[in-house]
């Protein structure tokens, strides 16, 4: 009983070390700033100015997401000649070490609500000047009988500077060149933009050993813990 306790000890320490501090390197730095749209969100599903960047997160009502009040609607009148809209986020002040941005949305092709085709992230210190930081495709199916929430994520290899960050989001029906095809776009409904900064947080030099460390006793003493316990019910069994 003994050696079992001792080796039911072992194993919560592995279990313990591992639950180790993780250094969270990306600040979501958009929260609670302001943003302008450039589309008329639907009177149904109307922004207030505030949801797009107030971290809260879509969320499902019995079979709908689109329909749970966390979503912010954009119908098709509200894209331009290029099948797209924007959301530009005023971050306040110019940031350094921008290296991500996040957009969440909902997908449910049954109801006509169809995830983006792509977002593209442009950067700009002064409201005026844009340079493209990334783009990326959601890679997500138009097939009906689709309830799901998701989201696109674009990470920079280098930090940008910027002030305003400007996501671009393309409608994936939309062709562009046909304005006729506008009339079968259907919508697109979007509950987050986020704009992550690189806080530039890495482990210190006492970190960097003490955290090995203690991840290496937690194994050993897993390992031990285990063998224990092997041999203590092998030992059971032989008496
Ligand atoms: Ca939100």
């Amino acid at each position: 009983m003994k050696k079992t306790i001792i080796a039911i000890s072992f194993i919560l320490i592995f279990a313990l070390s591992l639950a180790l501090p993780v250094y969270a390197a990306l600040v979501n730095v958009s929260l609670g700033m302001s943003y302008t749209l450039s589309a008329n969100p639907s009177g149904s599903y109307a922004d207030d100015g505030k949801m797009l960047t107030d971290g809260v997160h879509g969320t499902k009502v019995g079979e709908s997401y689109h329909k749970s009040g966390t979503y912010v609607g954009i119908p098709a009148t509200s894209i331009d000649q290029n099948g797209c809209f924007s959301v530009t986020v005023d971050l306040g002040e110019v940031k350094t070490d921008i290296t991500g941005f996040d957009l969440y949305y909902a997908c449910e092709t049954d109801a006509n609500v169809y995830a983006p085709e792509y977002a593209e992230f442009f950067v700009s210190e002064d409201g005026e000047n844009y340079t493209v930081a990334g783009k990326v495709m959601s890679g997500e199916s138009n097939d009906a009988g689709i309830i799901k929430a998701g989201v696109i994520n674009c990470r920079l290899n280098t930090g940008v500077k910027a002030r305003y960050v400007k996501f671009v989001i393309k409608n994936p029906l939309f062709i562009v060149g046909e304005p006729e095809s506008v009339a079968n776009v259907g919508w697109m409904f979007i509950d987050e933009v986020s704009v992550l900064r690189d806080d530039g947080k890495t482990p210190e030099m006492g970190d960097m050993l003490i955290i090995p460390l203690l991840n290496s006793i937690g194994i050993i003493s897993a390992g031990a813990g285990t063998f224990a316990l092997i041999m203590n019910k092998k030992k059971k069994q032989e008496s």
